[in-house]
């Protein structure tokens, strides 16, 4: 049982991300509940069905870019519990408080500040332009919409670290939480490779990778045996100028210069679509009952971000039933990459039977996944790029009778 106190301005909402809740207890204002006014309290009361790493945050405007937000570690009482030390590492894009606050960027990219291909060069916290990063970049060119002052580890900019601290050869769990707005980061650890266990909270099969994708929304837990010495670890604004770091010391010496580079971030990069599932956390096979297609469009021009060429406001629900087994087809048709996020469910990808609820849809590429109807009532779909959910990227995942 949480009791929110809304001591803010203005009305809010809290949302658990990826957590299999109770409906009515989902936090999304419109849909599932009343805001929350300023002045008042909700007290949100559920069962947590899956442990795991989640986070929550408020699903009212872009309260998100603001901060306010937490991490939610379910604990496992079956966990083997195979390492030493367990470390959160929170990233984040940050504008607030450096001359303009979210809404006024919101408002910049409705006015079409974006539009025209300003692309690189823009100023700190202005639009990018739509087309930000390389095409070298794994997310294949679209890298966001707002080039960030700062980009943040545990709430701190590099030039300031926090230090996360173990002995050598101890192995250490780390739970990466995305709670950017509109940013992915490349996450390395400087002279380690990374073995990622778990994807959204659900195990995956261990995967060793040199660096890690992580999109907005996702988590990815990761074990590592860590070295003598003091290294990096940085999360580089994936497409955009700028990144986050933190220490990891396991001995006394200078720590790691705030621009430091590990080369692991040239080498092998892992995307969330590339691991598979754990077997005891696969979907079952069974015939597919019901398909939706949502084809993500949009454009800076407008800043108008649609699935199935609807807004928010404007879109059809997706129906489905209980007991049925779903699969969305998540089809992006604009330029830039989309971490689509289902509310209530955590889906398998049909490619690799992953279980997520936050995947990164990659310019003009789709993704498929499937799901069980197994928690009924109306559930949130969206993209979780802040900016483009407030936009119009989101639907209802809607039971029917
Ligand atoms: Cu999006």
């Amino acid at each position: 049982m949480v009791r929110v106190d809304n001591a803010l301005p203005e009305s809010t909402s809290v949302h658990w991300h990826g957590v299999a809740l109770r409906n009515d207890m989902d936090g999304v204002p419109g849909m599932t509940q009343t805001p929350i006014g300023a002045g008042s309290q909700f007290t949100y009361d559920f069962t947590v069905p899956d442990p795991g790493t989640y986070f929550y945050h408020p699903h009212s405007g872009v309260q998100l870019d603001r901060g306010l937000y937490g991490v939610l570690v379910v604990d496992d009482p079956a966990e083997p519990g195979a390492y030493d030390a367990e470390w959160i590492v929170v990233l984040d894009d940050w504008v607030d408080g450096t001359g303009q606050t979210p809404d006024d960027v919101l408002a910049t990219l409705r006015k079409g500040g974006g539009a025209g291909g300003m692309g690189h060069g823009s100023m700190g916290g202005m639009p990018m332009g739509g087309m930000g990063g390389d095409m070298q970049s794994p997310l294949l060119g679209g890298a966001g919409d707002v080039a960030y002052p700062h980009y943040l580890v545990n709430g701190r900019v590099p030039a300031s670290p926090v230090t996360l601290s173990a002995k050598p050869g101890q192995r250490v769990r780390i739970r990466v939480v995305n709670a950017a707005s509109d940013t992915a980061f490349r996450v390395a650890l400087g002279g380690h490779r990374l073995t990622v266990t778990h994807s959204d909270g659900f195990p995956v099969l261990p995967t060793v990778t040199d660096a890690l994708l992580v999109g907005m929304g996702e988590r990815f837990d990761a074990v590592v045996t860590l070295g003598d010495g003091t290294f990096p670890l940085v999360a580089v604004a994936e497409g955009k100028a700028g990144q986050g770091m933190a220490v990891v010391r396991s001995a006394a010496g200078d720590a790691p210069a705030p621009d430091a580079t590990p080369a692991e971030l040239q080498r092998e990069v892992l995307l969330g679509t590339q691991l598979r599932a754990a077997t005891q956390v696969a979907l079952r096979p069974r015939d597919v009952d019901r398909t939706h297609d949502l084809v993500l469009g949009g454009s800076m021009r407008n800043y108008r971000w649609t699935i199935n060429g609807k807004t928010f406001d404007d879109a059809d629900p997706l129906e489905i039933r209980q007991g049925e087994r779903v699969r969305l087809r998540l089809r992006n048709m604009s330029m830039m990459f989309h971490p689509m996020h289902v509310h209530g469910h955590t889906f398998g990808l049909r490619e690799t039977g992953a279980r997520k609820d936050t995947v990164i849809v990659r310019p003009m590429e789709s993704v498929e996944v499937d799901l069980d109807a197994v928690n009924p009532g109306q559930w949130a779909t969206h993209c979780h790029n802040i900016y483009h959910a407030e936009a119009g990227m989101m639907t209802t995942l809607s039971y029917r009778a």
